[in-house]
């Protein structure tokens, strides 16, 4: 974990390196995060930022297909160039570095790094190589995640997540990418928030592939989190030394009144939203209250598939971003009932700290079994503009010392939380957003391709900074 703490500072402010500058974000010195073994990085999508598409032997994704897509990406845009972290990836890791970030979340674009046939893309394979090696050499904890969203599109065109194909095809991939770096990741997660991947890309069509169906949504969920139970085996083959998990994004649902309607609402959202990943995580089994909200949409399960499915963990990643208020849909579910006057961010999402706590004491009462955690992703976007060379960004901060603190009252409560990871490092490709949503700790001029360390980065450095000062 140690970075050279004099490098840390190079890339900031004065006013932030003198002390000049009020600090609105160092916890309290009771916090929880002023333990050194408490990690503390920044997290980004091999999509969203590497641009490249065509480069290297690197096949089209779903993504690829999308976003060309007239209507599906706002303004048009494309990861085709994103934030080309593929040609800049040197300089991307001196400033993780020189900010003091102890650990990076990346993911691997699969189609990057293997072809149709399932043989290795040598060049694909090699920037991995050299830019997990370059973490190492800097002493930053890798944790990477195999699936970010980014499917080749060869495999949609014979059913994607739909064929219960694609779920043996990952473990082959996984295979692949765990032979050939073994050694230069610390943490292994299969996907990235397959309620993402299930129900945006086969529910509700607004990301890729941009299919609309709630039975093809619980069947694709079916093949995703078989494909990580097939792969978790053979990544601890593979890389025994490593930490295997998986990341799920979660969602706090609260009730729109006291009534028992809306307080089954609100029962019901979570069960989409969290347990319908969860509970075959670390039960076994779907929850049944799933079919309740939507009759008649039980995948196709086969014997020994939930046990699969269900093999222990090393770690769960957790991403948390907002809560929902909801009501009774007067049916059998819920619908969005959006609070006037609270907190919102670019995105239009409630900003609401407490969600995460409650969201995490929750899963520690929900789940005996629940791994030590990790929040892989927490953060918000903003319409940051640089302004004679810097990013002020004080509601990311506040938001940031906001969330932190929820994460040290849920450890004070008695979840074993160990490590936090930014959204995200760099303004990037947010999806059906394009470029317009800034979620970055770095502000991108995606004209020049110049980085900006936002005020936010800079306070997060100063904090480690102390941080790793302290005896
Ligand atoms: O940008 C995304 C990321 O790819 C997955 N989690 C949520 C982020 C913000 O929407």
């Amino acid at each position: 974990m140690a970075n050279d703490a004099s490098a840390v500072f190079d890339t900031l402010s004065p006013a932030v390196s003198n002390g000049s500058l009020a600090d609105p974000f160092t916890p309290p010195a009771d916090s929880s995060l002023w333990r050194k073994n408490f990690l503390l990085g920044a997290a980004t999508a091999s999509y969203q930022i590497e641009g490249a598409v065509n480069e290297d032997g690197r096949l089209p994704s779903i993504w690829d297909t999308f976003s060309a897509t007239p209507g599906k990406v706002l303004a048009g845009d494309t990861g085709a160039v994103a934030c080309d972290h593929y040609h800049r990836w040197e300089a991307d890791v001196e400033m993780l570095a020189s900010l003091g970030l102890e650990g990076y979340r990346l993911s691997i674009a699969w189609p990057r790094v293997m072809g149709a046939a399932g043989l290795p893309n040598r060049k694909g394979l090699d920037f991995y190589k050299r830019l997990l090696s370059r973490l190492k050499e800097k002493g930053i904890t890798t944790s990477v995640t195999l699936y970010h969203w980014d499917l080749p599109q060869h495999l949609e065109d014979r059913g994607g997540w739909l064929n219960r194909d694609t779920a043996y095809r990952f473990a082959d991939y996984a295979d692949l990418m765990s032979r050939e770096l073994a050694g230069t990741v610390d943490a292994w997660a299969t996907l990235n928030e397959p309620w993402c991947s299930a129900y945006l890309g086969y529910g509700n069509g607004h990301h890729a592939p941009g299919l609309a169906n709630d039975r093809f949504a619980t069947q694709a969920m079916h093949h995703l989190l078989l494909a990580h139970g097939l792969a978790i085996p053979v990544l601890r083959a593979n890389d025994p030394a490593s930490q295997k998990g998986i990341v799920a994004n979660i969602g706090r649902g609260t009730p729109n009144s006291d009534s028992a309607a809306d307080q089954r609402a609100a029962h019901l959202f979570e069960v989409q939203h969290n347990a319908w990943i969860l509970d075959p995580l670390l039960k076994g089994a779907y929850p049944q209250d799933l079919f309740e909200l939507w009759p008649g949409t039980e995948p196709l399960v086969l014997d020994g598939d939930m046990q699969t499915i269900s093999a222990p963990l090393d770690f769960l990643g957790i991403n948390y971003y907002f809560r929902t208020n909801v009501a009774s849909d007067g049916a059998h579910g819920f619908r969005d009932v959006p609070l006037e006057g609270v907190e919102r961010t670019q995105m239009g999402w409630e900003v609401y700290p407490d969600g995460l706590r409650d969201l995490l004491t929750g899963f520690k009462r929900t789940y005996h079994n629940l791994p030590p955690i990790y929040i892989t992703e927490n953060g918000m976007a903003s319409d940051d503009k640089v302004i004679d060379g810097h990013v002020d960004d004080t509601q990311r901060i506040s938001f940031l010392k906001r969330h932190l603190a929820a994460v040290d009252q849920a450890i004070k409560a008695g979840v074993d939380i160990r490590g936090y990871f930014l959204w995200s490092l760099m303004d990037n490709f947010e999806w059906a957003f394009g470029y317009e949503r800034r979620f970055g700790v770095v502000h991108i001029d995606y004209s020049t391709q110049k980085r900006t360390v936002k005020r936010s980065a800079e306070l997060v450095a100063k904090f480690l900074k102390e941080r790793k000062a302290r005896v």
